[in-house]
């Protein structure tokens, strides 16, 4: 009795924690596989200092193979959630791909360097390909839910030919109204990017160093007076730059 009592609390506490981790890449709809080119810690906590020296592609990476996935620009991309390596944690994991209540945006960026499969991750110049955050009171994460952990998106057709690291970004904001309660997920991936593009980018940001601790999108009470997650209805900034046009 006071084992299984003990285990439910640890249930009851792990459940408090509905992280994620960007573990998954597939392109024109091909599944490139379980950690297939995606640099990924174990651990599924946020970052939450936005100053973080790791702010850019997540800390203590535990997964990184030689894998450089292939991507020709105009090409549909899906980068996939999960709560754990792998997914689910146990069975009935209602926090799978990520607790429902980390309402917030998705954002994709890509840093060109010369050899995607060994390239550091200080010191580059990102730009964003990609982003969603709140429409018709849904947010990119409500999407991802529902689509099983994909968020899908498209390598614009313009990018240039090259090696890039792809950095896939979440941001968690249901307790983003106190500085620092705003919840960062983020993974890169190794990709090499085919075509005929000759765009390599603008609007170049760091990370750390894109974003501040108070930016609007950032530090932001997302409730209304009846605590529905909606931003009341105001439109939301998403941070960082806007992505690129073709
Ligand atoms: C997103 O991409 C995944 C993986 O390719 C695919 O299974 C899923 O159907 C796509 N979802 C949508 C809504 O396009
Ligand atoms: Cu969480």
């Amino acid at each position: 009795m006071k084992v299984l009592q003990v285990s439910a609390m640890l249930g009851a506490a792990i459940a408090v924690h509905g992280h994620s981790i960007f573990q998954r890449v597939s392109v024109a709809g091909a599944d490139q596989g379980q950690l297939k080119g995606v640099r990924a810690p174990s651990s599924d906590y946020p970052i939450q200092n936005v100053n973080d020296a790791s702010f850019a592609c997540n800390k203590n990476i535990q997964y990184h193979d030689n894998t450089v996935i292939e991507v020709a620009a105009g090409d549909p991309v899906g980068a996939w959630w999960g709560h754990v390596i792998g997914g689910a944690q146990g069975a009935n994991d209602h926090d799978n791909p990520i607790a429902a209540s980390h309402k917030g945006p998705i954002m994709v960026y890509l840093a060109e360097v010369d050899d995607a499969a060994t390239a550091a991750t200080t010191g580059l110049k990102w730009f964003k390909i990609a982003e969603d955050g709140l429409g018709n009171g849904q947010w990119a994460v409500d999407k991802m839910i529902a689509n099983k952990g994909w968020h899908n998106f498209t390598m614009p057709a313009c990018v240039a030919p090259g090696d890039y690291l792809m950095r896939v970004e979440l941001i968690a904001l249901h307790s983003a109204q106190m500085t620092g309660g705003a919840q960062f997920y983020m993974e890169c991936a190794q990709i090499r990017v085919t075509g005929s593009g000759t765009n390599s980018g603008s609007n170049f940001v760091s990370f750390p160093g894109a974003y501040k601790a108070n930016d609007p999108g950032i530090l932001i009470n997302i409730y209304d007076n009846k605590g529905t997650p909606n931003n009341a209805g105001k439109p939301y900034a998403i941070p960082g730059p806007r992505p690129i046009k073709c």
